[in-house]
């Protein structure tokens, strides 16, 4: 992409109405625009890096064998009247009335619906364990809505649901999703916590909520030290044959989850292992039981043959709120430092002197070289000063820059700067292809 012909509408100032970090770098670096309390349009650069956090999502959710479907927005009330949390759910949830003065609402989650497809079509144990996704956008009319995407009121969450025959199982299921959970946040940079959590309007005995450590996030986390350290499972993991060992080798860790979620237990860990902080919530499973297909009876016939309501279990990522989330754990006072996996670019180029033709000409083999490789190239081809093109490039916290200048042409050499480590090296454009891939 060159960014003459892109759409990067990026800001001079910090706008007052953001307060903390990643919202003053979201709006700064043209991610995404405030079109009400809550509700943002993403413009391109924001839309991209949403799109490859959705993707590492939806790989991670399938790896586990989560089967994706996409459920509407909207929903008809009588569902939630149903289930009984119609009423129960109050002013957080947005109501519509439809030309036909049919109650609908904008899903605030999908418990409800998804169950209603479960009963409509699985009647036996034998189709189970079966665990249904989708990725969609959910409203929530929040009080106070704020922190930018990190808080909104329309948001984007992926939301998995798990049915089992009996609670044994639908533990297991849970114990997948805990590992596919560790899995996607170490896969997005992340260092994700996981802690006992309260239910809350979802219901049921078990939950986690996983939190990244960031000093402005509204969760407070009472964490052992060595939780930080809790491995994810790794990419080659089998959950179908590794789940077992997986979990051996993390046992203490998980039972450390299961104990670390009020001051009084937290006070019992050693003060050298403690760590009080704040954090933010980027993921949150929760189980069960029989919460919503004892209601709305979602029976299925077990081994006995017997019909029973199968076990359930539910588990949140909040999509867009990570894109925030990233930010507050990777930004300097220069800008973003996009972990490589959701980078919107993985490249930029920037030209110096750029009205010479050897230079134009030199950007563009450059820019033709490193997209035929593979790589997501942003060539920044404005006639602007180099001292704007780079500080361009910093706020919007592309991996590597790559700069080609009157000296450097002369040598034969590009300047390969690091976004991360603020180096830079001088080298030929073909030994600075083969570093990027070598790295890539
Ligand atoms: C789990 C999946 C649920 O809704 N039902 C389906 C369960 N859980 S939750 O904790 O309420 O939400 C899941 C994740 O969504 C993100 N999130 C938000 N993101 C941005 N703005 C909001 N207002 C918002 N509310 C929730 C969080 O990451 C949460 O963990």
């Amino acid at each position: 992409m060159k960014l003459s012909n892109y759409f990067l509408p990026v800001l001079k100032e910090t706008p007052s109405e953001a307060t903390i970090a990643s919202h003053q770098l979201m709006l700064r670096a043209g991610m995404v625009r405030q079109n009400g309390a809550g509700i943002y349009t993403w413009l391109p650069l924001g839309l991209k890096v949403l799109r490859k956090i959705e993707t590492i999502v939806r790989e991670e959710m399938n790896r586990a064998g989560a089967v994706e479907v996409l459920m509407p927005t909207i929903q008809p009330a009588e569902l939630w009247q149903e289930s009984g949390r119609y009423d129960d759910y109050g002013k957080e949830m947005l109501r519509i009335v439809d030309r036909h003065d049919r109650d609908m609402l904008y899903g605030p989650t999908n418990e409800e619906m998804i169950t209603d497809i479960f009963r409509s079509f699985v009647r036996s144990y034998k189709q189970l364990p079966m665990n249904l996704y989708h990725i969609q956008w959910k409203f929530r009319d929040e009080i106070r809505p704020r922190f930018g995407v990190m808080r909104g009121r329309e948001f984007l969450m992926k939301d998995a649901y798990s049915f089992d025959v009996d609670a044994e199982s639908a533990r297991r299921s849970y114990q997948k999703m805990f590992c596919a959970y560790l899995n996607t946040f170490d896969r997005l940079g992340l260092t994700a916590i996981p802690m006992k959590a309260d239910t809350g309007p979802i219901g049921g005995d078990l939950s986690h909520e996983f939190i990244i450590l960031a000093d402005t996030g509204e969760s407070a986390v009472f964490c052992d030290k060595t939780l930080l350290d809790l491995p994810a499972p790794g990419l080659d993991f089998d959950f179908d044959g590794d789940l077992e060992s997986e979990l051996q080798k993390r046992t203490q860790y998980y039972a450390a989850t299961e104990e670390m979620h009020d001051e009084e237990e937290f006070a019992k860990v050693p003060t050298d292992r403690q760590v009080s902080a704040r954090g933010i919530e980027v993921g949150h499973i929760f189980y069960f039981g029989d919460k919503y297909s004892a209601p709305l009876k979602a029976e299925i016939m077990n081994a006995e043959g017997k019909s029973v309501p199968v076990q359930m279990g539910s588990y949140g990522v909040g999509v867009s709120r990570l894109v925030g989330g990233i930010i507050e754990a990777c930004h300097d006072d220069k800008g973003i430092v996009w972990p490589k996996s959701v980078a919107p670019f993985d490249i930029g180029i920037v030209t110096i002197k750029a009205k010479d033709e050897k230079i134009q000409a030199a950007g563009q083999d450059a820019y033709d070289k490193l997209s035929a490789a593979g790589f997501d190239v942003l060539y920044d081809d404005r006639d602007a000063s180099p001292g704007v093109k780079f500080s361009t490039f910093e706020l919007i916290g592309l991996p590597t820059v790559i700069a080609i200048g009157p000296k450097g042409f002369e040598d034969g050499v590009v300047e390969v700067k690091d976004r991360a480590t603020g180096t830079s090296e001088e080298m030929s454009l073909e030994a600075a292809l083969e570093k990027l891939k070598a790295d890539s």
